[in-house]
């Protein structure tokens, strides 16, 4: 009958589960906040957002929870009972576990402490302090004998005795019975029942109220105990203190239990007087017992623990908010430095487009400058040639061989002292304005780079120069000198005059052929006699259209006036001159003469290739100038892209702080939720509030 209601045991096994599942959940959780935390703190993008110090915090509240997880799967409710000895302490727990268990008699029975509690196997066994060995019992006396048999055994030891759960309900509930020898026996005792009986929740003692059917020495019992609890213990109020005592006979309970469990009629001790009374006594006495122990152990065995995880609750929920407001802290700052770095790209792009432009106007202008410069001192060159050929000295012979190498040398020599004397004058001005202008294209460029890059910024080491390609082998290559003897007054000089040097050119040569002709006796041919009398009327007509008529009528006159002793005279003059002219038409006139040519040649071809050798000095500027300013942009577009690296790096850094920023936010929640449930396991088992 007394069986059918659930058992208050219950109450501690259900919340024993409920606070289980919730340090599963809890150990779980936390776990996760130490890898998350970890991670983060490990994580070096992200700057220390969180430190190590919370990551040590929380592996030890892991490790503590792991602990406490392990203590709570172990934990049960615990009953000790102690008294005299042969007061029936052993009877007592037999009674309740409905079966006769632990030995009992008369005299000192139990020798030790003896824990009883339940085993999910078929068989009774029992351990020992001393040995993992488990030994098998089958019944009480066994036992009795197994424990007088153990001549180690003394009362200081504890026998843990596992019954099966199946024989006895009481044990199904985690509930530990702890027996004891009587306090009589030793005065070691005390320390014993620290050691055993420490982290029992409820105490039963038991004493002997023999004769407790008259009522007046009921009353000196109670009155007796009430004191003890009340002024002794200090446990219990006083009105309170006759609900937790109980006049029970324990040896009556038992054997009426044991009859009715093998279906025997009551018989003795069931049929004496007061029986029913007393065994309700100690129906209610088993009720207290539970009720008592169920609350008490509630509160002794998970409060302490609910509290600890509340704590650490608390210190994961400060450890996450740490980190969201550092991670915040952190975004905040990295999207301004990244709206900086943006800024700065865009300047940098824009600005570079814009003086690129303006540098290439620059460089244009230079390139126009300097082309000038180099026109300018070419003229000037060209105008001091003639001083230059003069300066000239060298072998001269007319022999073919000897000439040639003359005039190479000749070519060599004015070659190099006209690019010296152009170096002279343009290349340090040339180079001096190039890198003044380099300079200044690197001053708009600097601070497009970063701080630290812009004293990198520097000129290239390497001395520009400028080449002049003057190249006179290939320039006069076809210079032709003319070095025969040619009289002031003969016919070639004379055609030449009057003719101009083509057309006497050509007459010259039609008369050569004549003369080759009429030396090898052979005609004229008749075209070249026509293409002579043709030169020659031509000539005439030139020269009626020169020279006067006038003079020719003036000779005439002469003619007429002076007679023959004149043209005698004239011819002797003639050909004295002529002997004259002959006798000095030397080597070093001829030189001269070649000399001169050269000159008149020279000057028309280098007035013919100035402007093309100014230009490519302009060219070479412009080059120098471009290859430089190339460089620098360079630079410009490494920092740039140095630029766009940071950006991306910051771009993917607040991505992570954002993620870490949820993560930690979505783990308090966790937190929080977690606390509610131990908010309500303690509203619900321990009546208190955090
Ligand atoms: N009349 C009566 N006898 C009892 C009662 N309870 C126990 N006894 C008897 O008292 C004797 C001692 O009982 P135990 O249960 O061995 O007492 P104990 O306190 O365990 O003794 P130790 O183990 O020696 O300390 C036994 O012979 C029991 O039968 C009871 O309620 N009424
Ligand atoms: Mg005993």
């Amino acid at each position: 009958m007394e069986q059918d209601n659930v058992s208050p045991l219950q109450h501690f096994v259900v919340a024993k589960r409920t606070i289980s599942a919730v340090f599963h959940q809890l150990l779980e959780f936390v776990r996760d906040c130490s890898d998350f935390v970890e991670e983060t703190w490990k994580s070096e993008d992200l700057e220390h957002v969180a430190q190590e110090k919370q990551c040590l915090q929380i592996q030890v509240c892991s490790r503590k929870l792991t602990a406490i997880k392990d203590v709570l799967a172990r934990r049960h409710m615990k009953v000790a009972f102690f008294g005299r000895t042969s007061n029936g302490k052993s009877t007592v727990i037999n009674a309740m576990l409905r079966e006769r268990v632990l030995p009992s008699g008369i005299g000192h029975t139990t020798n030790c402490f003896l824990s009883v509690e339940g085993t999910d196997g078929e068989h009774a066994y029992l351990t020992t302090e001393d040995s993992e060995e488990s030994k098998s019992i089958e019944t009480v006396n066994q036992l009795a004998h197994a424990l007088h048999m153990d001549r180690n055994q003394d009362s200081g030891c504890l026998v843990r005795v596992f019954w099966p759960k199946a024989k006895c309900a009481l044990l199904r509930d985690d509930l530990v019975l702890m027996d004891s020898p009587g306090t009589d026996v030793t005065s070691e005792l005390d320390s014993w029942i620290d050691k055993f009986c420490l982290d029992a929740d409820v105490f039963v003692l038991v004493a002997n109220s023999e004769s407790t059917i008259m009522n007046t020495v009921r009353k000196q019992h109670m009155d007796r105990c009430v004191s003890f609890l009340v002024e002794e213990l200090k446990v219990v109020d006083l009105n309170k203190a006759p609900e937790r005592i109980f006049f029970v006979s324990a040896k009556e309970v038992l054997s009426a239990r044991i009859h009715r469990a093998q279906e025997m009629p009551e018989t003795g001790d069931a049929l004496a007087e007061g029986f029913q009374e007393r065994l309700m006594e100690f129906q209610s006495f088993e009720r207290t017992f539970e009720e008592f122990i169920s609350q008490s152990a509630v509160k002794t065995k998970f409060e302490q623990h609910t509290i600890r995880a509340w704590q650490i609750t608390e210190s994961v929920k400060a450890i996450m908010d740490a980190i969201n407001i550092s991670s915040a802290e952190k975004k905040v700052f990295s999207l301004e430095e990244r709206e900086a770095l943006m800024d700065r790209l865009e300047f940098v792009q824009n600005q570079l487009n814009f003086l690129t432009e303006d540098i290439k106007d620059k460089i244009k202008a230079i390139t126009e400058e300097m082309a000038d410069k180099v026109s300018n001192a070419m003229a000037e060159e060209i105008c001091g040639l003639s001083v230059l050929v003069d300066e000239f000295c060298s072998d001269f012979s007319p022999a073919p061989n000897a000439l040639a190498l003359y005039k190479s040398k000749l070519m060599a020599y004015v070659e190099e002292r006209m690019v010296k004397n152009l170096d002279l004058h343009c290349s340090s001005s040339i180079n001096g304005y190039v890198l003044s202008s380099q300079g200044d294209i690197m001053d708009t460029l600097r601070p497009l780079l970063p701080p630290a890059a812009r004293c990198q910024l520097h000129l290239p080491n390497r001395k520009f120069s400028i080449t002049y390609d003057l190249n006179f082998a290939s320039l006069c290559e076809d210079f032709v000198e003319d070095i025969n003897f040619n009289f002031s007054l003969g016919l070639t000089f004379l055609v030449n005059r009057f003719l101009g040097p083509g057309k006497a050119k050509q007459a010259l040569s039609l008369l050569e052929q004549k003369l080759q002709v009429t030396s090898s006796s052979a005609p004229l041919g008749t075209q070249a006699q026509e293409e002579l009398a043709m030169s020659m009327a031509t000539g005439l007509v030139s020269l009626t259209s020169r020279a006067s008529v006038g003079m020719l009528v003036i000779a005439g006159v002469v003619w007429r006036s002076v007679g023959w002793r004149l043209i005698v005279l004239s011819v002797s003059l003639y050909s004295l001159l002529y002997l004259y002219e002959r006798l000095t038409w030397t080597n070093s006139a001829k030189e001269r003469a070649l000399k001169q040519q050269f000159v008149d040649f020279a000057t028309q071809r280098l007035q013919a290739i100035s402007h093309i050798i100014s230009s490519d000095c302009g060219q070479q500027v412009q080059q120098e100038m471009v290859a430089v300013f190339a460089r620098m942009c360079q630079q410009v577009d490494k920092s740039e892209m140095e630029l766009e690296t940071e950006i991306r790096r910051l771009s993917a850094r607040i991505q992570r702080l954002e993620s870490v920023q949820k993560h930690s936010k979505t783990l308090r929640h966790k937190a929080t939720d977690l606390e509610s449930q131990l908010e309500s396991f303690s509203a619900q088992y321990l009546q208190t509030q955090h």
